[in-house]
């Protein structure tokens, strides 16, 4: 498929919807965005004016009847399993956002319908792209650390510390599946193995929500919060790491404070993806982290982006993809992978108990 006649179409245009499109438009302006699905007219009224997106709709029915190629899904976790679905029924390739689905069942499912037709499977584990994060990998992959002892992992956000942060679709189990667990734990999980090449064995989870009601937005009504706000996650690692893992959107004073750290017998590293250029090294006859810049070069990227630059190399894989050109991207199979260890995390905060993965 040439890129010029790649047709996108992209449901849900709420925050994250609209960084795919603004992304594509800066990566690869030859891909064409046709259409916008989204039940707020408002949303689609800024895609129309600012963005001149052509096809705009509230109807994921009429979505499915254009003559698109692929398609990107940013929508509430509930909905991506039934749209995914649908799209490789159709025979479309598909971007879709993480959490992947609601459990593994639903995951493994999509993972073998796309395989077995064949489509570009991407699930958006957008931190791999960090250029910083493609470096630790690097060392990890050639094993210069030798025996890792410790995982240490930190996602910290603070938009839900404030008791009068409204409700939203992110604060009902229904939709959302989960709170910062899966929001945010299913990146850290995907990054301990991407990193490592080791699979996850065992967790012991332990979630607490602080805040149990909030204010919906439009109506003004309180509602129950059903997700968690908080994560702590013990986990053994193959050949024996220590991870632990701590989540939060409670972290008052923290933006996107997503770090990941490694100490192995032969040195420890250090990544903190609001850095993306840097990594914190120490080789092994030192005792302290020095600073060193990543060698990779980011795309010049507009400056509203801030730290999401890495939805560049994100952006530019899935078209690399679409373009039928081999680029090892985040799978359908990663995503299966990931939904089964948040599955034994949401298993382990109700038992209290250690769970394999
Ligand atoms: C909100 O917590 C959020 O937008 C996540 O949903 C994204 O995956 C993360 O990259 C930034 O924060």
């Amino acid at each position: 498929m040439s890129s010029k006649n790649i047709k996108v179409g992209i449901i849900g245009f709420g925050g994250i919807g609209e960084r795919h499109f603004l992304s594509l438009r800066h990566f690869a302006p030859d891909v064409q965005v046709e259409a916008v699905c989204d039940p707020d007219e408002a949303r689609l009224e800024k895609a129309k004016r600012e963005y001149q997106v052509p096809h705009l709709t509230t109807s994921a029915d009429e979505i499915f009847a254009l003559p698109l190629q692929a398609l990107i899904i940013a929508t509430p976790n509930a909905t991506h399993y039934p749209l995914v679905k649908r799209a490789l029924l159709s025979e479309k390739h598909v971007l879709c956002e993480k959490p992947f689905t609601m459990n593994a069942e639903e995951a493994k499912e999509l993972y073998r319908l796309a395989k077995e037709r064949n489509l570009v499977n991407m699930v958006a584990f957008s931190y791999r792209f960090v250029p910083a994060v493609r470096m630790l990998r690097d060392i990890l992959r050639k094993n210069k650390l030798g025996r890792i002892y410790h995982l240490r992992c930190h996602y910290l956000q603070s938009w839900l510390s404030s008791p009068s942060a409204p409700y939203s679709w992110r604060l009902d189990v229904r939709e959302a599946g989960s709170g910062v667990l899966g929001d945010l734990g299913s990146h850290v999980f995907d990054l301990v193995e991407f990193l490592t090449g080791s699979k996850i064995l065992r967790v012991k989870a332990y979630a607490r929500t602080f805040v149990s009601e909030r204010k919906d937005p439009v109506s003004g009504e309180k509602k129950k919060v059903t997700v968690d706000d908080a994560v702590s996650v013990w986990g053994e690692v193959e050949g024996g790491a220590f991870l632990t893992a701590e989540m939060s959107r409670c972290a008052t004073g923290r933006g996107n404070a997503l770090t990941v750290e490694v100490n192995g017998e032969q040195g420890g590293f250090l990544v903190d993806v609001e850095k993306p250029q840097e990594i914190l090294a120490c080789p092994a006859l030192m005792t302290e982290y020095t600073y060193f810049r990543s060698n990779f070069a980011l795309f010049p990227c507009p400056p509203h982006f801030g730290s999401f630059d890495h939805y560049y190399f994100q952006t530019e894989a899935f078209v690399r993809a679409l373009r039928g050109e081999v680029v090892e991207i985040p799978s359908f199979g990663d995503g299966f992978r990931n939904q089964a260890i948040l599955d034994r995390c949401i298993a382990s905060i109700s038992e209290g108990t250690w769970q394999e993965c």
